[in-house]
């Protein structure tokens, strides 16, 4: 295809028209990118009309720019935050140096590997959404979930950028790859655990978008840190879209907690789910299994590749100017929690060792807001029962609780009694079963909302909670 002016076709801010070779580079990625959205992207929904918002660009006006448009017209563009004066690194042995406008040969494997993860996860999420759209509550969860997929595309678009950017061939390669593995293919997964796992249901999505993209929040916040500029720069941008995923996700478990308070208030000693709503136990049982699967994508807790990208100054720490310490940290120790023969003991850990450790921690952090709020919810309608986190080595496939067995409160089980009792802990056929039978088909009238989930409080865009956010060409 010839004569698609690429700097008006992709939104940017990047003087793309300056540079032909990475034009003509990106227009040969650009058909490949819209046959993978074709093939993986929302099932069934690539025709109708959504209330997206799109980013023009990157100012205040442009970036929350909303109306309708069919998702494979969405305007995938490329936005670095603009230059804030001169950059200087904030942390590690280039400290106070300029920041680099360009890949330093030395670093070039690490960076390229931590950007090609990061561009891994977008396209994954994706296709992990790709069914929900046949079993949406209602129209204003259905707009919600489609902004969500297409911003990951976006982020997608982002990376690939830097890879084809500042990566030379092998860049190219790399991005070619993202759109060839698939979530949860046996022969071409995706590089990281919670990416391979199943979104099979809207419960699933909240949980999903409310602590994994929770996780994207942090580690964009550590990269959007590094002494690489474009990358920086790149994250700093993609974190304020994040923000509205981790939204979807934190008022979608609200309402759900909401309408289950609801009718427990209503119908006192009745099972909720005769009542057509998620239930308590259910819920904690999704909240276990999805806390554990995304501390896993934190990486292990004393790891010496996040020792390595601190040094260089390829991916800090949240809120690095914030940290009242040397940003070096080559003398420091960070408390790290391991188990050690039937009990957890805290050991005073080198510090740049113990990143990722830190990151989770901060995490951790930024998890339980939701929880309290989760909890007030059904304090307010009178339900004297409460939601909670499960220990942090409950469940994990990475780092150092890998080989152990934990309860929800932190207790040593055998392999046997795990096996025994996992159970009770991480949602079952039989939840599954329940939640996959509250959501076998879209509702998707005029202000209509699913049994089991409360409308939100307000609707998008200053629009009515029942405004036609999708508006199908068949109807
Ligand atoms: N699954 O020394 P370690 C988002 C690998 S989410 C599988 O601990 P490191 C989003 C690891 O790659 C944010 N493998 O590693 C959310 C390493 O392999 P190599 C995504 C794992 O580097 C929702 C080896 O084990 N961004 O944006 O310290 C929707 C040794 O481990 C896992 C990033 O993650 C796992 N869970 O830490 C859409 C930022 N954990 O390299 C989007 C970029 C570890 O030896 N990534 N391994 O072959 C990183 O900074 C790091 O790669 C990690 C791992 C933090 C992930």
């Amino acid at each position: 295809m010839t004569g698609i002016n690429y700097s008006e076709r992709i939104p940017n801010n990047v003087n793309l028209s300056d540079n032909r070779r990475l034009q003509r580079a990106l227009e040969r990625w650009q058909p490949a990118y819209l046959d993978w959205w074709r093939e993986m992207g929302p099932a069934g929904l690539q025709g109708e009309d959504i209330y997206l918002r799109t980013a023009i660009s990157v100012d205040t006006k442009g970036w929350a720019h909303y109306g309708f448009t069919k998702m494979p017209d969405y305007r995938w563009g490329i936005f670095l935050q603009p230059r804030d004066g001169e950059r200087t690194i904030g942390f590690g042995e280039h400290k106070g140096k300029p920041a680099w406008a360009e890949v330093p040969g030395e670093h070039r494997a690490a960076l390229r590997r931590i950007i090609v993860v990061q561009g891994d996860t977008e396209p994954a999420s994706v296709e992990q959404q790709r069914y929900l759209g046949q079993t949406c509550p209602s129209l204003y969860d259905l707009r919600s979930l489609l902004q969500v997929n297409v911003e990951e595309g976006r982020h997608l678009w982002a990376m690939v950028y830097l890879l084809h950017a500042y990566f030379g061939r092998d860049g190219r390669e790399e991005a070619d790859m993202l759109l060839e593995r698939r979530s949860g293919d046996e022969d071409r997964p995706r590089i990281l655990g919670a990416f391979n796992e199943e979104t099979p249901n809207w419960l699933a999505f909240f949980m999903f978008t409310y602590f994994t993209d929770r996780d994207g929040k942090f580690q964009l916040a550590a990269l959007s840190e590094s002494a690489f500029d474009p990358l920086a720069r790149s994250c700093r941008f993609m974190l304020k879209e994040e923000s509205y995923h981790m939204y979807v996700g934190e008022t979608g478990i609200t309402r759900i907690v909401q309408r289950t308070a609801e009718v427990m208030r209503d119908h006192p000693g009745a099972d909720p789910r005769a009542m057509g709503v998620v239930d308590l136990p259910t819920l904690q049982r999704y909240i276990n299994f999805h806390y554990a699967v995304t501390l896993d994508l934190f990486g292990a807790e004393i790891s010496t590749n996040s020792a390595n990208n601190y040094a260089s100054g390829l991916k800090g720490r949240y809120h690095e100017d914030r940290i009242g310490d040397d940003h070096v940290l080559s003398e420091s120790t960070y408390p790290v929690l391991q188990p050690r023969d039937g009990r957890i003991v805290s050991v005073d850990t080198p510090a740049l060792s113990a990143l990722n450790e830190r990151l989770r921690d901060d995490f951790i952090e930024d998890v339980n807001i939701g929880i309290r709020k989760w909890n007030r919810v059904l304090r307010e309608h009178g339900v004297d029962l409460e939601l909670s986190l499960p220990h942090r080595g409950f469940n994990r496939q990475i780092g150092l609780f890998r080989d152990v067995h934990l309860t929800p409160g932190g207790a040593f089980l055998s392999d046997e009694e795990w096996q025994r009792r996992h159970h009770e802990w991480l949602p079952s056929v039989d939840d599954q079963a329940y939640v996959h039978s509250l959501m076998t088909k879209a509702t998707i009238g005029p202000g209509e909302f699913a049994s089991w989930i409360a409308p939100p409080k307000r609707g998008i865009d200053k629009q009515a909670v029942e405004f036609d956010y999708v508006r199908f060409s068949r109807a």
